[in-house]
């Protein structure tokens, strides 16, 4: 196996994308994971430019590797951030929520790198055609937003159908999954879940025990009436949505029952009546770490599953002989 392209594309040392999870993937999480040579991402979700600001400056000031920003395009303030963005000159751009195509020419007279997220063969296509660096296909095994294919089905389909490198994204937490991730033409991986149990994560530890605690079965998705389907640890809120859900309520009423939810749990520890996002991997991270830690594990554990079957990758194993 040759060196990822997307450690060339992106300048990075490891294939490994840290996603740009909102509330949760702050300046000191991207700047972590950036520091160890992943790429870290700050997850613009529904803050204000104001505070994305912020969390720039942060990474900025705390190392001068690549990071990049996820761009949630549902938000409000969605054309706002991407202006600055481009102010800022980020290096990297990931898209979320929908589709980035009308800003591709603004993203590509600064050189910014634009990375969707795609959940769709489809949307995979069509960005490819409007000059998107790369595209994450992402399983709908994420927390969060989900599509509804699994990413060992969407993972192959979507390298098929495009020339640009891939990403997996979707119940990937580990080398196994990374080695699975890259058996299945995936040039490189993004974790969401397993880096909320970093230590650099500034969550609230109650996000952090319910994620460490979760078993295979105890993620749901709920809102699929709404027509924005999320991921998220069962608990109080996701019994009422379900509930709601079940006797037919109008989708704006179910949608308003989230509002402000994520952000409950990740600053006051709401872990009740919060929207504790998390992928089904949640049951296969068991500890807090140091985000390099983290990067250092996944990559020695899939290299060493590379190497039992025979495909060696000389550049990421090398150091572990
Ligand atoms: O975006 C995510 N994950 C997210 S966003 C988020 S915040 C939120 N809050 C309330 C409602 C909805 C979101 C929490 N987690 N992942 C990337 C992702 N993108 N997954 C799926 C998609 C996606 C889905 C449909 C991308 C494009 C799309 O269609 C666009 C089109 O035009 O066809």
């Amino acid at each position: 196996m040759q060196k990822s392209r997307i450690c060339s594309l992106l300048n990075i040392e490891y294939p490994i994308l840290q996603g740009g999870m909102a509330w949760v993937a702050t300046g000191e999480l991207a700047a972590a994971v950036s520091r160890a040579g992943g790429l870290g991402i700050i997850g613009a979700g529904q803050s204000s430019a104001e505070l994305v600001e912020r969390e720039i400056d942060k990474v900025q000031n705390l190392t001068d590797k690549p990071f990049g920003v996820n761009i949630m395009l549902l938000s409000p303030y969605a054309e706002e951030i991407i202006q600055l963005v481009l102010d800022k000159d980020v290096p990297i751009v990931t898209t979320g929520a929908g589709n980035p195509g009308k800003y591709m020419d603004d993203f590509k007279k600064k050189g910014v790198k634009v990375i969707p997220v795609v959940a769709s063969v489809a949307l995979a296509r069509r960005l490819e055609k409007q000059g998107v660096d790369a595209i994450i296909a992402e399983g709908m095994e994420s927390g969060g937003h989900v599509g509804d294919i699994t990413t060992m089905v969407l993972v192959p389909q979507v390298v098929q159908a495009v020339k640009v490198p891939v990403i997996a994204a979707g119940g990937i937490a580990d080398g196994r999954g990374m080695a699975a991730a890259l058996a299945l033409g995936a040039e490189a991986v993004q974790m969401g879940t397993r880096f909320i149990c970093a230590e650099e994560c500034t969550v609230h530890n109650n996000y952090k025990n319910m994620v460490l605690k979760a078993k295979d079965r105890e993620t749901v998705v709920t809102g699929r009436s709404t027509g924005h389907p999320v991921r998220i640890i069962k608990n109080k809120l996701s019994r009422l949505i379900e509930q709601m859900e079940a006797q037919g309520t109008p989708g704006e009423e179910i949608e308003s029952m989230g509002v402000g939810k994520l952000r409950a749990v990740v600053r006051e520890g709401d872990t009740v009546m919060g929207s504790v996002m998390a992928g089904q991997s949640a049951a296969m991270v068991n500890k807090i770490e140091p985000a390099g830690e983290i990067i250092r594990q996944v990559m020695a554990e899939a290299c060493e599953i590379m190497k039992v079957y025979g495909n060696m990758n000389q550049e990421y194993c090398r150091e572990k002989e």
